[in-house]
């Protein structure tokens, strides 16, 4: 067995957007189960140690103003190879080219802003979800 954990967020865009339901639907008909979850707003320290991989990228600032300009859902979720699994749900991080039935192929597409906005985070290693569930979930 190889239960894991992975840190999912509903990023800004897609909170306004209102697809916040339409992804916890999609984690939870793939049978996953939720741990914990949280609407909340992410500060900038938060949002400088998540993405913290990506520290001195073009993007990287722009990528922190746009996660702070709404709130967020964090999710807590849990299953077997739940990380590679809700990569697969979520689709490629371009939205443009993201799969057709993928969260990003269905939900995002590319407004012309200077950060990609995709609607979703799901964490790309056990390490970075322990990681990050321990940053966005310390009590966990
Ligand atoms: O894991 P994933 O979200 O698919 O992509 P990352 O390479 O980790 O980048 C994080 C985040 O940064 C991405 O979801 C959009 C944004 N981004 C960007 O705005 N411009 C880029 N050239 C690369 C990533
Ligand atoms: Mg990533």
């Amino acid at each position: 067995s190889d239960v894991q954990r992975t840190l999912v967020l509903v990023k800004p865009d897609g909170v306004a957007r209102g697809h916040v339901g339409e992804v916890l639907r999609r984690i939870e008909a793939k049978g996953y189960t939720l741990v914990a979850l949280e609407l909340r707003e992410a500060d900038e320290a938060l949002l400088a140690e998540h993405y913290a991989e990506h520290a001195g990228k073009p993007f990287v600032q722009p990528l922190i103003d746009f996660m702070r300009s709404g709130p967020v859902v964090a999710a807590v979720v849990e299953g077997q190879r739940v990380i590679e699994g809700f990569r697969s749900l979520a689709g490629t991080t371009d939205p443009t080219t993201a799969a057709p039935g993928t969260i990003r192929g269905d939900l995002a597409r590319d407004w012309g802003r200077k950060v990609i906005e995709n609607v979703v985070h799901g964490s790309d290693s056990p390490e970075s979800a322990a990681r990050e569930i321990a940053l966005w979930f310390p009590a966990l």
